[in-house]
C-alpha cells in the first residue's frame, strides 16, 4: 500500500484545482510531473493511467485512478476528513456547481493548451491572436460571473459564502492562468476579491505553480 500521487504539471490549472483540494484536506501526495509543452501527457506512462492523455490523474493508496479535476475533487470531499468543499444543503451545493462550471465548462475546454496549439498549427494565428482569443473566452463567462458573484445574496468573504469551496477553486486556477495572458483584471473587481482572498490560505498558496518542484 502506498500513499497519493498526483499526477500533474505545475502551470495547468486543472491540476492546481486539485492540489488545493489535497492540501485543504491535509493528503500528503506524491508528486509526479508531466512537461505539457514536451506533449509528455501523451507518453505511454500517461495513456496507460488515462486514454485520455490529460493532467491531472490521482492515483489511490489502493492503486485505483481518478482523472477529470471535477471528479477528483468530489471524490476527495467525499471519502476525506476536513473542511467540506461543499455546502451541506441541496440548492447551495448546485450554485457552487454552478459557478464551478462556468470556469470548468465554459472557459477551461475552450483555452486548453491543446485548443491554443490548435489555432497556431492548423490556422496559423500568431501568439497575439491566441491571446486574444484566450482573453475572449475569459471575458465572455468573467463578466456573468462578476455579475452573479456580486448581486447574488449568497456570495460572502468567498463564492458561496464565507467558507471557501469548489467554485472558489475553479475561480482562483482561472485568475492565476489568466496572469499569463495579461487579462484585465480590473473589470472583476469581486471575482479578484475572492482570489486575493483565497491566496491567503495555505492550501491555496501552496497550490501556486511557482511553488511546485517542476516550476520553470
Ligand atoms: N476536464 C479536464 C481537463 C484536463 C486538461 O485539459 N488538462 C490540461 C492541463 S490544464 C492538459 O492536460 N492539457 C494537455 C493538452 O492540452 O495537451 C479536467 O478538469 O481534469
Amino acid at each position: 500500500m502506498h500513499g497519493f500521487t498526483l499526477h500533474n504539471y505545475f502551470r495547468s490549472s486543472t491540476s492546481f484545482r486539485v492540489r488545493v483540494a489535497l492540501n485543504f484536506k491535509g493528503i500528503e501526495y506524491a508528486y509526479q510531473s508531466y512537461h505539457l509543452r514536451k506533449g509528455e501527457q501523451r507518453s505511454s506512462a500517461m495513456l496507460d493511467l488515462s486514454p485520455q492523455g490529460l493532467v491531472p490523474v490521482l492515483e489511490l493508496p489502493d492503486g485505483r485512478t481518478l482523472t477529470q479535476s471535477m471528479a477528483i475533487i468530489e471524490w476527495i470531499d467525499e471519502t476525506c476528513p476536513g473542511p467540506p468543499l461543499l455546502p451541506s444543503d441541496v440548492y447551495g451545493r448546485a450554485r457552487v456547481r454552478s459557478l464551478a462550471q462556468m470556469v470548468a465548462c465554459e472557459i477551461h475546454p475552450i483555452n486548453n493548451l491543446r485548443v491554443l496549439k490548435e489555432l497556431e498549427t492548423s490556422f496559423g494565428a500568431d501568439s497575439a491572436t491566441v491571446a486574444t482569443w484566450f482573453r475572449k473566452w475569459v471575458d465572455t463567462t468573467f463578466v456573468p460571473l462578476e455579475k452573479r458573484l456580486e448581486a447574488e445574496e449568497l456570495t460572502g468573504l468567498f463564492c458561496h459564502g464565507d467558507t471557501p469551496t469548489m467554485a472558489d477553486i475553479c475561480l482562483s486556477a482561472q485568475v492565476i492562468n489568466n496572469k499569463r495572458f495579461s487579462v484585465d483584471m480590473t473589470q472583476y473587481p469581486t471575482i479578484a476579491r475572492i482570489h486575493e482572498r483565497c491566496m491567503d490560505l495555505e492550501a491555496f498558496n501552496n497550490a501556486k505553480p511557482e511553488l511546485q518542484p517542476d516550476a520553470e
